[in-house]
């Protein structure tokens, strides 16, 4: 995708505020004052609440490991705010933003991250965002299926140009 104004490509990533961020007015507040700073295009929002099920099937890939269960207790505990995000390089662009998994690490190498400063614990790290074109495509559709990419492309990308 490329829009003629700035001559950049856009890329579409997914973004997800957890359900410790957005149990916190304000900091579900400053997470999409982050967005907007940080001049992505919110290209669709949505709230919602995931079963289960969704959990462990959106983390079917860490099945095994150690955290797995309270992983998928923690994101059908609540409510959380998904994102597709559009801009110049948006996978790992919001992925820096996020800074690393593990919240003490954040806080000692990146502490201006979101993760550093928002984060309560590994589990509870307030943010996801896609970390690959691949698993961006796969969430986007997992988050919003009655999202097409190419109606988009056709309809409203041109707005941006
Ligand atoms: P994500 O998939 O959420 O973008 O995060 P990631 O790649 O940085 O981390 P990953 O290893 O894929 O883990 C997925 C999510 O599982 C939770 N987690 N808990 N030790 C723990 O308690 C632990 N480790 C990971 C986090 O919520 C992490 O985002
Ligand atoms: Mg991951």
């Amino acid at each position: 995708l490329t829009t003629g104004r700035l001559s950049k490509v856009l890329q579409l990533t997914l973004a997800v505020i957890k359900p410790d961020a957005v149990a916190h007015p304000l900091m579900l507040e400053a997470l999409h004052q982050t967005i907007l700073e940080n001049n992505f295009v919110i290209v669709r929002c949505k709230d919602l609440v995931w079963r289960r099920q969704d959990s462990q099937k959106f983390y079917s890939e860490h099945s095994g490991r150690f955290f797995f269960q309270r992983l998928v207790e923690f994101m059908s505990s609540g409510p959380m705010r998904a994102y597709i995000l559009a801009r110049e390089d948006a996978i790992s662009h919001w992925r820096e933003l996020m800074g690393p998994t593990k919240v003490f690490r954040a806080r000692y190498t990146s502490p201006s991250t979101i993760r550093a400063r928002f984060g309560l614990t590994d589990t509870r790290n307030t943010t996801h965002g896609s970390d690959s074109v691949e698993s961006a495509q796969r969430e986007i559709i997992f988050f919003f299926p009655e999202f097409c990419v190419e109606e988009w492309m056709e309809k409203e990308e041109p707005l941006f140009r």
